[in-house]
């Protein structure tokens, strides 16, 4: 299986795993946003481009929580994919700025074509960004970007976020 890795300093989304529980709102006529529990390690689309959002920190070379577990998941190839990405200054290579690198995770992705992408709940984990804020910048980001994904999902490895996301998103997908 392949997938191609973004990495984010800190920003907004969360997940977790419990088995289960696919929900999909329509975003437009031809779009979809899926909140699911689970583990991102272990999402994919069958046949598909896809790519996964990585909660990293600004250095990008690996660390705990998700970007531990997404390093591991890939093998060696990916920290030596991460270090050609060149520093903006020293140790920094994905500078932190929540709603900018959120923005820009969807502006690369759309650059690259990808149709299907997968968030966990950045910041919620070691960040320790409050959940229901998360999950409001992250569900209002992807409402409000313009972008042409068939579908953006959201892969939460924990049963409270993964409720959490749902009623935010009945809340702000309800128009
Ligand atoms: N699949 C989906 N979600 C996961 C997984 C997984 N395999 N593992 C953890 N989560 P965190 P942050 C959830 O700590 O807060 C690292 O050291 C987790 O339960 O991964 O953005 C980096 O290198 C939580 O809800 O990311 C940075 O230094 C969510 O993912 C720093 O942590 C995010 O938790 C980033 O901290």
């Amino acid at each position: 299986r392949r997938f191609r890795v973004y990495a984010m300093a800190a920003a907004a989304a969360r997940v977790s795993n419990g088995g289960g529980g696919v929900v999909r709102f329509p975003l437009s006529a031809s779009s979809a946003l899926v909140i699911q529990k689970g583990d991102i390690t272990k999402w994919s689309i069958d046949g598909s481009t896809d790519a996964i959002v990585n909660p990293a920190n600004e250095r990008m070379l690996g660390g705990g929580g998700a970007d531990g577990a997404i390093h591991r998941a890939a093998g060696p190839q990916l920290v030596e994919a991460c270090r050609t990405v060149p520093e903006v200054r020293p140790r920094v290579r994905c500078p932190t700025g929540e709603a900018r690198i959120t923005r820009n995770t969807l502006r690369v992705a759309k650059e690259n074509n990808i149709h299907y992408i997968a968030f966990p709940a950045i910041s919620c984990g070691v960040y320790g960004y409050p959940y229901d804020e998360a999950a409001t910048v992250a569900i209002s980001t992807i409402k409000e970007f313009p972008n042409d994904f068939k579908e953006v999902h959201f892969v939460l490895f924990s049963p409270d976020i993964y409720d959490i996301w749902l009623n935010k998103v009945d809340e702000l997908l309800k128009d």
